[in-house]
Parts: C-alpha cells; sequence; structure tokens
C-alpha cells in the first residue's frame, strides 16, 4: 500500500504556489497593497479544510506510480493538488454568499469578514484565475498541457450548471415541494459535487501520469460520479445532523428551500399530517419553522435511514471498484483510498 500524504506535507507546498501566484500579480505593477489582499484572499480561503480533494491528487499519483514520490514529483502531484482546492475555493466564496451563510471552516464566511462584502465576488474571480496562473507557470511543457487546461475548463462548467440547478429548484420566494424529487437531486449533486469533487483529482492524476486513455478515464468517472452523489448525501445529512462546531458550518439547506436529500426523503415517507408540517414550514426564512421541520426529521427517523442508504451505496461501489480493469494502468486502491476518506465521515 502507498504511503498517503498527509496534510502538513501537502500544506507545506502552498506558500510557495501563493508566491507564484503573487509574482504572476506583480508583472502588472499591482501596488504592494492590493498585492496583500491577494495574500489574505488565497490564505483565508484555501488554506484551514479537510482538503481530501487536494490531498487525493498526491495520493493517487503515488499508488498509480506503485511507488513514493521523489521530491519534485511530490511537488508536482500537490501542485495540481492545490489547484483543485483554489477551485473549491473560489465556488465555496460564492456558494457561501449564494446561500446566505454564516460560517465555513468555523469562521464567518468570507463575504461576512469585516470589510469584504461584495469585494468577495472578485476574489472568487482572483481565486479561479489562481489555477490558471499556476497550471501555465507549473505545467507549460507537460504533454497534456492542454488537456488538463480543458479538464479544468470543463468540470468548473459542468459544477456552474449544477449550482444553477440547485439554485433555480430552491427559489427563495415560491415553496412547492411537488417540484423535487431524488431524480432533481441526483442530477443536481453529480453536476454541482462529484465532477469537481472526486473526477477531477483523479483524472488530473492520470494527466499526469500520461496514463489518461479513453478506457480509465470512463472507468474512473463510472466509480467517481456515484462516490460523489454519495458524499453530497452526507453533506446534506450534516447540514441538519452534523454539529456546527465540527463541521465548521451552520446549516441552511431548511431555511435556503434546498433540494437535499432529507427533504426527498421525508418526502416519500411522510403521512398527510406530517407532510402538511413540511409545506407549511420548509424554506421559509423563519428560525421557529425551520425548527419544525428539524423536529419532523427527528420524528422521521432520518438518522437510522440514511445510515441504511449509507451503507448500500457503499456496497454498490465497492462492488464496482472490484470490477476495476487495470490493464491500462489503474488501480483500484486509488478508488478504496478515496472512499475511506469519506466513509462514515462525521465532518
Ligand atoms: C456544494 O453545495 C456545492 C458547491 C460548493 C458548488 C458551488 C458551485 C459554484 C459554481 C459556486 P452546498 O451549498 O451544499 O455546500 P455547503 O454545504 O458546503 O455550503
Ligand atoms: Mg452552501
Ligand atoms: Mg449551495
Ligand atoms: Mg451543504
Amino acid at each position: 500500500m502507498a504511503k498517503a500524504t498527509t496534510l502538513r506535507e501537502f500544506e507545506s507546498i502552498f506558500p510557495k504556489l501563493v508566491e507564484d501566484i503573487l509574482a504572476h500579480s506583480r508583472q502588472y505593477n499591482l501596488p504592494e497593497d492590493f498585492v496583500n489582499w491577494y495574500r489574505k484572499s488565497l490564505n483565508a480561503n484555501t488554506i484551514g479544510g479537510k482538503c481530501n480533494r487536494g490531498m487525493s491528487v498526491p495520493d493517487s499519483v503515488s499508488i498509480l506510480r506503485g511507488a513514493p514520490l521523489k521530491e519534485e514529483e511530490y511537488f508536482q502531484a500537490a501542485t495540481l493538488g492545490w489547484m483543485t482546492e483554489l477551485l473549491q475555493a473560489f465556488f465555496l466564496v460564492s456558494d457561501d454568499i449564494m446561500d446566505s451563510s454564516i460560517t465555513r471552516r468555523g469562521q464567518p464566511c468570507w463575504y461576512r469578514q469585516p470589510n469584504v462584502g461584495m469585494i468577495a465576488i472578485n476574489d472568487a474571480f482572483l481565486l479561479e484565475s489562481a489555477i490558471y496562473s499556476l497550471l501555465k507557470k507549473h505545467f507549460r511543457s507537460h504533454p497534456a498541457y492542454v488537456d488538463l487546461l480543458e479538464l479544468f475548463h470543463e468540470v468548473t462548467f459542468q459544477t456552474e450548471l449544477g449550482q444553477l440547478c440547485d439554485l433555480l429548484t430552491a427559489p427563495e420566494d415560491k415553496v412547492d415541494l411537488n417540484s423535487f424529487s431524488m431524480d432533481k437531486f441526483t442530477f443536481i449533486v453529480i453536476y454541482k459535487t462529484a465532477y469537481y469533487s472526486f473526477y477531477l483529482p483523479v483524472a488530473l492524476a492520470l494527466y499526469q501520469q500520461n496514463i489518461a486513455t479513453p478506457k480509465n478515464l470512463k472507468v474512473a468517472e463510472q466509480i467517481l460520479i456515484p462516490l460523489g452523489e454519495y458524499f453530497q448525501a452526507q453533506d446534506d445529512y450534516l447540514d441538519n445532523f452534523g454539529l456546527p462546531e465540527h463541521i465548521g458550518k451552520i446549516g441552511t439547506d431548511i431555511l435556503d428551500n434546498k433540494c437535499s436529500w432529507l427533504i426527498n426523503t421525508a418526502l416519500a415517507i411522510a403521512t398527510p399530517e406530517q407532510r402538511k408540517i413540511l409545506d407549511d414550514n420548509y424554506g421559509r426564512k423563519d428560525p421557529t419553522k425551520e425548527a419544525e421541520v428539524k423536529k419532523l426529521y427527528g420524528e422521521l427517523n432520518l438518522q437510522q435511514i440514511y445510515k441504511d442508504y449509507e451503507e448500500k451505496r457503499v456496497g454498490e461501489i465497492k462492488k464496482m471498484i472490484a470490477e476495476v480493469d487495470e490493464s491500462e494502468g489503474l488501480k483500484k486502491e486509488v478508488f478504496e483510498s478515496f472512499l475511506s476518506k469519506i466513509y462514515k465521515r462525521s465532518k
């Protein structure tokens, strides 16, 4: 078994990348005050998470190589990992504004921090630009440079489509629980979460190793998309049942009228009386109404239903992993390692 990277090891690469990004901004004679703002935003929004996505790139690369990575190889793989974390930072800063969220990673959301406000929108764009700045600096001469560039663009587009569906199924002023369904949930989460969180890190590792054959990419997609679907069901579960001090964020899905895993599961089993409680209280910007829904979620025993769903899903995913064809250099262990990072997570 290849040795997994540690958060400390992975984080030790980031300061160097920040300096690369800032050096790019200095090429345009950006005044030093503004360079400092950019540095602050890069550090505040990219560091401090679990880095599961980012660390999965060096972890996958070392599994694919079947040997520990030399310093330079680790740096390359970790750089691709940090690019996925920058993409995530760009999405989270934006998502927290759209979801009117309060906290993220145990801190006030970036747009709620002193003197930031809507400058956060431009900061989100700058976090995205940082990806391409690093890609050019470190991968310009890699044979897969154009593929890597296209992959980031495509996955960003897919995520934006998913976010669009997430927002359009959750209008602020009109609650209609009939418009929700598990099929809609599935579509939303595949696009808003699974591609960038699961497919992207493994596809990057395959490109970096020059083994991104059409077959390997397809197999990776077939396993990682269901894995991402399961991950977002967990996120929705934790939005209500997780402890804010533990998950670092305060759930907003009920207040925000989201087409989440919990509401879809509740709708499928609610009695007519319980359905009325949901119709009257879901998606209203009112903490008392939110509490009614939370109470009902408990009464419906959604915790146990979620645990059963988790076991079933993970069983199916393990079965798919067991069938992976390793003939073109892909390894089952890439998927086993990713699954083990999220199975039964509580944050
Ligand atoms: C997670 O949804 C999805 C994203 C963070 C993608 C956002 C995409 C954009 C194009 C901005 P979520 O709102 O459930 O996440 P969280 O619970 O972390 O707020
Ligand atoms: Mg959100
Ligand atoms: Mg959201
Ligand atoms: Mg969520």
